[in-house]
């Protein structure tokens, strides 16, 4: 335990990791099963278009989270401008689609790159879900479709957004990324609203390298979206849509076949390394680990905490430099809403302020396969040292500047 500001690695003391612990350490698998997969891939010649591997797992993926459709994609991002690009075929540039401003910026990003214009809703206080009250109140005659995000693996209200769109005759889709293997209640998410997309990114609890899906039980959307990503060609080889490239690789399908294996044996590590985490920090003043509905399932990828600068005395920003200090790479998601952005900053200029309150205080502490229950008594001690010693901290760091203290 650190007890004098001089043991902070921030002020000379020795880090308490010698190798960092880290958000998004890629979970691999066995890497044996990856090998033996990447040998049948270059013995099979064939490496990418729709290859063997590919199918499999979509396969896969379509059967844990029950739909008909698993559309794999070369990321997430491309298949939420697919979606989009699909929801307003035929529209004009002013249309609409709204988008929580709690998010990463793929996700109004995609609406941008269409084209369209991200409306950016405000979220949940406590959760950071889309608000489906201030989705009803932005929906205009110009709005073509919602994208919700099941934000650390949270279900939006999922049930209520569906209700939403139908009586207003708009697309819903989900941004899933961070969502494999997550409920709610007993029904997976991925098989709500009219299409669902996975993030198979290299920091993502199944890693593909980078990859992604879209998941559906639309059968005609389904069949567009295949044609979409290989150019628009159709089954008959002929172009019948406005395509693009956002093909799955069969090097990224052994990966991700390899990562899904290890799955719920990830799951279940991460869950140990929440409930340790929830004693850690317990009764550290200003600091909350983020407690989720014990209805719905998460996959506990993303271990975030909230940090209040009132109660901790030190704001989630110098929290965050201590820790990096120790080698403990945490991650400030998110450090801005959307409407904050800058390719948005002249379009929502009202303030959202749920949003922006969580985007000065929320962090994600590293969990995964890399870290163990005693790497997270030594963060919460860090944390609760950060914390005890915040004025001190507070006071060194504003006189002390970065560098000096060899930090
Ligand atoms: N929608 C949502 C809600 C999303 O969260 C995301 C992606 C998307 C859409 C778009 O999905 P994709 O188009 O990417 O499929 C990372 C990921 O790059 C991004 O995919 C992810 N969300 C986001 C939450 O996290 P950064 O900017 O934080 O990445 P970076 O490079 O700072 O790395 C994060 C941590 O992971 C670090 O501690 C280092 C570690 N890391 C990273 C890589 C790439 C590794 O240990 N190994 C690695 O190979 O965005």
């Amino acid at each position: 335990m650190k007890h004098r500001t001089e043991d902070l690695a921030l002020f000379g003391g020795p880090p308490a990791f010698l190798h960092n612990r880290r958000v998004g350490r890629p979970n691999q698998g066995d890497r044996a099963r990856f090998l033996e997969r990447m040998n049948r891939v270059l013995d099979n010649e064939w490496l990418s278009n729709m290859g063997p591997l590919m199918y499999e797992f979509e396969e896969r993926v379509a059967q844990l989270v029950g739909v008909r459709h698993c559309v794999s994609l070369c990321n997430a991002t491309v298949a939420l401008q697919m979606l989009v690009g699909d929801a307003t075929t035929g529209g004009a540039p002013d249309d609409e689609v709204i988008v929580p401003a709690l998010t990463f910026p793929a996700t109004a990003h995609a609406v941008r790159w269409r084209g369209l214009r991200p409306v950016v809703c405000d979220v949940n206080p406590v959760t950071g879900l889309i608000d489906p009250d201030a989705v009803e109140a932005l929906i205009t005659p110009r709005t073509r479709a919602i994208v919700g995000v099941h934000l650390w693996g949270q279900p939006c209200d999922v049930l209520r957004l569906e209700k939403i769109a139908e009586s207003n005759g708009l697309r819903l889709f989900f941004d899933a990324a961070p969502a494999l293997g997550c409920t709610h209640g007993d029904r997976p998410l991925g098989g709500f609203g009219h299409a669902e997309v996975f993030s198979f990114h290299a920091t993502k609890v199944v890693n593909a390298f980078e990859g992604g899906a879209i998941v559906t039980d639309d059968d005609a959307l389904a069949a567009r979206m295949r044609a979409v990503r290989n150019f628009g060609f159709g089954p008959d080889g002929l172009v019948e849509l406005l395509g693009t490239n956002g093909k799955l690789s069969e090097a990224a399908a052994a990966m991700g076949l390899t990562s899904l294996d290890a799955l719920e044996d990830n799951i279940a590590h991460n869950r140990a390394m929440y409930e340790a985490y929830l004693a850690a920090l317990s009764g550290v003043p200003g600091v909350r680990v983020l407690e989720y509905d014990p209805q719905h399932r998460n996959n506990h990828h993303y271990m975030m905490i909230n940090v209040e600068e009132q109660g901790a005395g030190v704001h989630r920003d110098l929290l965050l430099e201590v820790l990096r200090a120790e080698n403990i790479l945490a991650q400030p998601y998110f450090r801005q809403a959307m409407h904050q952005l800058r390719p948005y900053a002249d379009e929502s200029p009202a303030p959202l302020p749920h949003a922006e309150r969580l985007c000065g205080q929320l962090l994600a502490l590293p969990t995964g396969p890399g870290v163990s229950t005693t790497d997270v008594e030594v963060i919460g001690d860090v944390v609760r040292a950060a914390v005890a010693l915040s004025g001190e901290v507070t006071a060194r760091r504003r006189t002390e500047p970065a560098g000096a203290t060899g930090a």
